[in-house]
């Protein structure tokens, strides 16, 4: 290989690569971005993260820099000889034992100070809402309004609120960046972080932790909501689900939605293999909020949910067009 191609190579290479490392700077704004936080606790960790880049920025061009001098000071030459040696130089070796320590210590005070302050439940009596891992899609509980739903999570803005999280599988990580650090939903096992969001706006999260198939289809929605519009969600929520008519009720008794599935006040509906469906027509997205919730996704997804999503937990129930039709007549008027 001649130098010319070489370098061709190395140019080839690292375009698409600034490409990809130039896309983090794109301004989307509803983007799940870490270094724009929306609220108080994403804003402890950014406050935090700030200090110890520049710290990290210092220490690595020093280090290098004093690294790229002596290659080029002491290269080899003719009729040079070996540069003086320091190895075991006591002093040199306490000096550089000694200012990484001190920086070390001076990152891990702030950084256990935030852990702790993070940890701590808001004071008061915060709304509390359970968030429970499945792969691949995130169940909802609000248990003072006792109700449930599914990868959308509706809040009051400016008000702490305090997550429990679990999971009924395997270990998933919920994240939505704009309002706070990760946390690891593990089975068995309850694990909490608060959240809270300074203006209304849509804050998108997804699964942090590689939990299967369609990992990357386990997203969620936080919808930070003003007075007006938090009262109005929790007074639909609170409603009593419209119940099925008898046409939709056979369709899903033959076909055994209620095997996995919840709909409020109707009987054999009442497990939580799948989302509760109970107001449904009032999600925006749906399957892990992968799809937008409009008829044409909802026909796809009643079609062949795995065809759609892969490995999804709700199996091909061989549904005709019909039976579809007046499933999805239902779910959407389900508000
Ligand atoms: C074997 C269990 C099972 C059966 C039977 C089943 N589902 Fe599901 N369903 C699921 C699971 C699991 C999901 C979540 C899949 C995901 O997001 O990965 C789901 C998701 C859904 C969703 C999207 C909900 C949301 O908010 O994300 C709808 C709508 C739905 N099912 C309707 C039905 C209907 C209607 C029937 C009966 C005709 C049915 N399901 C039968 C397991 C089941
Ligand atoms: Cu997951």
């Amino acid at each position: 290989m001649t130098v010319r191609t070489r370098k061709r190579l190395a140019g080839g290479a690292a375009l698409p690569s600034l490409g990809l490392l130039l896309s983090g700077c794109s301004q989307n704004r509803i983007a799940q971005d870490t270094l724009n936080p929306a609220g108080p606790y994403s804003r402890k960790i950014d406050s935090l993260f700030w200090p110890v880049f520049w710290i990290a920025v210092a220490v690595f061009f020093l280090v290098e820099g004093l690294l790229v001098f002596s290659l080029y000071r002491f290269r080899h030459r003719e009729g040079r000889g070996v540069p003086k040696q320091v190895h075991g130089n006591k002093r040199l070796e306490i000096t550089w034992t000694i200012i990484p320590a001190v920086l070390l210590l001076g990152v891990a005070v702030p950084t256990i100070g935030t852990i702790f302050s993070l940890s701590r439940k808001p004071p008061g009596r915060p709304l509390q809402i359970t968030v429970v891992g499945h792969q691949w899609w995130w169940e909802v509980k609000y248990p003072q309004q006792k109700f449930t739903t599914a990868n959308e999570i509706h809040i009051p803005a400016g008000q702490p609120v305090y997550v429990a999280v679990t999971s009924i599988d395997v270990i998933h990580s919920f994240w939505v960046p704009r309002l706070a650090g990760k946390q690891d939903l593990e089975p068995n096992r309850v694990n909490h972080l608060t959240i809270q969001a300074d203006r209304p706006g849509v804050y998108l999260g997804q699964c942090a932790e590689f939990c299967g198939a369609s990992h990357a289809n386990m997203r969620l929605r936080v919808f930070a909501e003003d007075q007006s519009h938090w009262q109005a969600w929790l007074a639909d929520m609170e409603k009593p689900a419209p119940q099925p008519p008898p046409a939709v009720l056979s369709i899903m008794q033959a076909k055994g939605c209620g095997g996995c599935h919840t709909i409020d006040g109707v009987q054999g509906f009442a497990a939580d293999i799948g989302p509760n469906l109970t107001h449904f027509g009032n999600r925006s997205t749906f399957a892990g909020a992968t799809f937008r919730n409009n008829v044409q996704n909802l026909t796809n997804w009643l079609k062949n949910p795995p065809g759609v999503k892969p490995g999804a937990d709700m199996p091909d129930l061989h549904l005709t067009p019909d039976q579809i039709q007046t499933l999805i007549a239902y779910l959407e008027a389900n508000q």
